[in-house]
């Protein structure tokens, strides 16, 4: 948009008498932001109304982006940057003594998300309003999200995420918006004329609010919508009698009964709680956001017959899955459609995104729980399923039973919701090609067979303006004055950097960028932990959450051994290196918390060892998220990505990493392999098993971990040295961890792939000690990172699966 310094002044000054009633030298720094974020409402409110207009009048197709998370972060840089007046904005406030940069600090991350999945969602929506793609988010206000995490004594420990508490300025409540969503009851039948009807009576209902966010394209003049439900009392449910009776506190019960719907994130990145308030929560969003599309649709006057020529829906994974039956629900009982016209429309609008393939992630629910909550839902996915094995036997002409149980949506009581999405939807995709390759081979195997065309593969993408306009400006801005500024829109140009490939001039500026970088993060791991890393060390980042599979533990024992060489010769001639740890474990995975307290204990043990010269440092950065993220990534060298192979269904981090010039340690695993494809071998680092020889250990359990710790001396000393005193902490303390390794035969094959990673990290040492080298490698990671951009993943999703056009907006501020 198009603003002079002057009338931003004059802008803000009124914002902030008009939002804080005090004179601008009075105002607190909250207060200042606050005022800047109405503002900035202000200026997008226009672009906003303008695009919603032309989608409603146009008729556009439009998609609705079903996710039980979005892990968004930060808006206001984003938002100044997409607007283009980043650069006014900056110096109006200077001019007014204020610093942007301590107005964007006070912001709060909007943190409604576990990890990559949620991650992926925020970054899908900036994608979507960026590319004219006229597509919106349903998903739920969490009061709570993700938790704070605070090490203590070394431990996780986790505290209430209160990220509401200054209240939230890019959102509107839309209480004029609000719908019922009904639970528990019962569905009566009865004949209308010669058709049977279905009523749901006796039910709770609970208030669905929804909260309104404009998503910002990058200077294109649309503006989306994510909305967010919250579940609120409806008049009706507090207790009046109760109330004048004197049970004041019992009159409240009833309201926080339903308020509690929407009070919690769950905190697990890989295995579903199957609570049933969990339950709730995904009926509660998908419900108010179907039934919100269905009054847009209605405000376009077309036929519901052609209901998916207007509408697509995607499920991000399986926790929406219960739009299968709720649009079903919509159609049969409340547009009065026959079955076949519902299920030719419903399989036409879903498509769905799996996102792993570990099997205590995927959801499933004991059917009585389900019928219970949801009556009439469930009676209809009792229909789906008996049509669904129906057509096994005489369409498909399946005899073994065996197979069609195991296909079946409903099995041993339990509802399968992949087996729901896979049915109810028109494709089902994976997120990078070896995933996909494996949901087709082997985890939906039997799917694929009946279903082959509606399988594809969308390998996943990163915000690349979030992830490298606004991390890390000093790289943008030396980028651009190598090649332009035609990155920002069309990231696949970022290529023709391969041109100074070799040039030294640009090799050493990148490198004092990479420097400034490392030092601001030592400044700030400074003073946040009192810890001195050295910015010349090699920056070794894994950021991410701590799991088993992604072998955070793996990584920790090469420190060891590390530390174990220097000891026996501190004089050993290696680059200084700086291992940099960030991540949050699941409050109730007891391995994964134990795998942190042994990265702090060493860290403790290392640090405070002068004898090593400080050649080697550990840090463990507490409470990552989206901001932390953004603070770490462009002062990363090594990029740790070291999942067991087949694990990580894509990982994102790597591809973030990558743009700001780290070099990725990796196993053949997720998009590492498209990371291969993209940057040559030369430029990536890579070691560990393959996906097929971990499939062939699994399936002829011919792996023992207990017969390579013994026959290896290098993989004994570290393990024997988590339980044997060697470390600060009682010797049973890591007694666990060694238990998995040893006693239940390393799953995830971190002994097997010990030496392999070893030695890696021995050839990271080399590259990075050859300077012109190393930055070869790194210009090379940043040059063919474009093709990672959210924008060329959800253009995929659009042609591809949503069969939608962008609708580029030519409405001027
Ligand atoms: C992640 N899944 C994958 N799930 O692990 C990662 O490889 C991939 O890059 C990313 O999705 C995006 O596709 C993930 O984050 C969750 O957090 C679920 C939350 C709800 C419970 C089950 C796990």
């Amino acid at each position: 948009m198009k603003l002079s310094v002057s009338e931003f002044k004059e802008d803000y000054i009124a914002a902030i008498k008009g939002t804080s009633a005090r004179q601008i030298e009075d105002t607190t720094p909250l207060e200042r932001y606050n005022a800047l974020g109405e503002l900035m409402k202000d200026y997008i409110g226009n672009l906003w109304a303008n695009t919603n207009k032309t989608y409603r009048e146009e008729h556009s197709k439009q998609v609705y982006y079903f996710s039980m998370e979005f892990l968004t972060g930060k808006f206001l840089e984003n938002n100044l940057t997409n607007l283009s007046i980043y650069d006014v904005v900056e110096q109006g406030l200077k001019e007014l003594g204020i610093s942007l940069d301590v107005l964007a600090e006070v912001e709060v991350d909007q943190g409604l998300g576990n990890g990559g999945l949620g991650r992926l969602a925020a970054c899908f929506m900036d994608a979507m309003s960026s590319t004219s793609i006229p597509g919106h988010g349903c998903g739920i206000r969490y009061k709570n999200g993700l938790f704070e995490q605070r090490i203590i004594d070394g431990y996780q420990v986790e505290f209430p995420d209160r990220w509401l508490v200054n209240n939230n300025v890019w959102e509107y409540k839309r209480p004029n918006k609000a719908v019922i969503v009904k639970f528990n009851g019962r569905v009566d039948t009865y004949m209308d004329g010669d058709t049977l009807k279905f009523a749901h009576v006796d039910y709770d209902a609970v208030r669905a609010v929804p909260y309104d966010t404009p998503i910002l394209g990058f200077e294109n003049n649309t503006v989306n919508t994510l909305r967010l439900w919250s579940a609120e009392e409806i008049d009706d449910i507090f207790d009046f009698e109760n109330f004048s009776r004197g049970n004041y506190l019992s009159a409240f019960e009833k309201k926080h009964s339903v308020e509690i719907i929407t009070q919690i994130l769950y905190p697990n990145d890989a295995y579903e709680e199957g609570k049933l308030l969990r339950l709730k929560q995904e009926y509660f969003f998908v419900s108010a956001g179907i039934q919100s599309i269905f009054t847009t649709f209605k405000k376009m006057g077309v036929p519901i017959e052609q209901f998916s020529e207007h509408i697509a829906m995607h499920i991000n994974d399986t926790h929406p899955a219960l739009a299968v039956p709720e649009l079903m629900r919509i159609l049969l009982d409340e547009e009065g459609l026959d079955w076949d016209m519902a299920w030719k429309i419903t399989t036409s609008c879903i498509s769905y995104t799996n996102h792993t393939i570990m099997s205590e992630a995927l959801e499933k629910w004991p059917h009585f729980m389900m019928r219970d909550l949801l009556p009439r839902i469930t009676m209809i996915i009792d229909e789906i399923n008996r049509r669904f094995i129906e057509s096994l036997k005489y369409v498909y002409l399946y005899t073994d039973e065996e197979k069609i149980h195991n296909m079946a949506i409903i099995k041993d009581g339990m509802v399968k919701m992949a087996h729901l999405a896979i049915v109810g939807s028109h494709s089902v995709n994976g997120v990078a090609k070896l995933h996909t390759e494996i949901l087709k081979t082997k985890e939906l195997k039997d799917f694929y067979n009946i279903y082959p065309t509606k399988f594809n593969n969308k390998t996943n993408g990163i915000m690349h303006r979030h992830w490298l306009l606004n991390a890390n400006p000093d790289l943008t801005d030396y980028v651009e004055g190598l090649i332009g500024d035609g990155f920002k829109k069309n990231p696949i140009v970022l290529r023709d950097l391969l041109k100074y490939r070799d040039d030294k001039v640009v090799q050493n500026a990148l490198f004092d960028i990479k420097h400034k970088n490392k030092e601001n993060l030592a400044k700030f791991i400074y003073e946040k932990q009192g810890v001195k890393i050295d910015p010349y060390s090699i920056f070794d980042m894994q950021a991410k959450r701590i799991h088993e599979y992604k072998r955070q533990h793996l990584n920790i024992l090469h420190v060891l051994s590390l530390y174990n060489k220097l000891k026996a010769n501190p004089n050993l001639d290696i680059p200084p290196r700086t291992f940099i740890f960030a991540g949050k474990s699941a409050p109730s995975y007891y391995v994964a918390k134990q795998i942190i307290k042994l990265i702090t204990t060493v860290a403790d043990m290392i640090n405070n060892d002068t004898s090593i010269k400080n050649k080697l440092k550990v840090v463990f950065l507490p409470n990552y998220g989206v901001s932390l993220a953004s603070k770490m990534i462009p002062a990363a060298d090594v990029s740790e990505q070291i999942s067991t192979a087949s694990k990580e269904a894509s990982g994102t981090g790597n591809m973030k990493f990558m743009m700001n010039g780290a070099i990725t340690l990796a196993t053949l695993d997720g998009a590492n392999i498209e990371i291969m494809n993209e940057v040559g071998e030369n430029n990536i680092v890579l070691f560990g098993l393959k996906d097929q020889e971990v499939f062939k250990y699994y399936q002829d359990g011919s792996y023992n971990a207990y017969e390579l710790y013994n026959t290896t001396p290098a993989i004994k000393q570290v393990v024997d040295q988590l339980v044997n005193g060697f470390l600060p902490a009682a010797k049973e303390e890591f007694a666990p961890i060694v238990d998995r390794l040893l006693r239940f035969n390393d799953e995830f094959f971190v002994l097997k792939d010990f030496e392999s990673y070893c030695d890696a990290q021995e050839r990271i040492g080399l590259y990075y000690r050859d300077k012109p080298h190393w930055m070869k490698m790194s210009l090379t990671n940043i040059a063919c990172s474009g093709v990672f951009s959210a924008d060329y993943t959800i253009e995929k999703y659009a042609s591809s699966i949503w069969n939608i056009n962008r609708k580029p907006l030519d409405f001027k501020l």
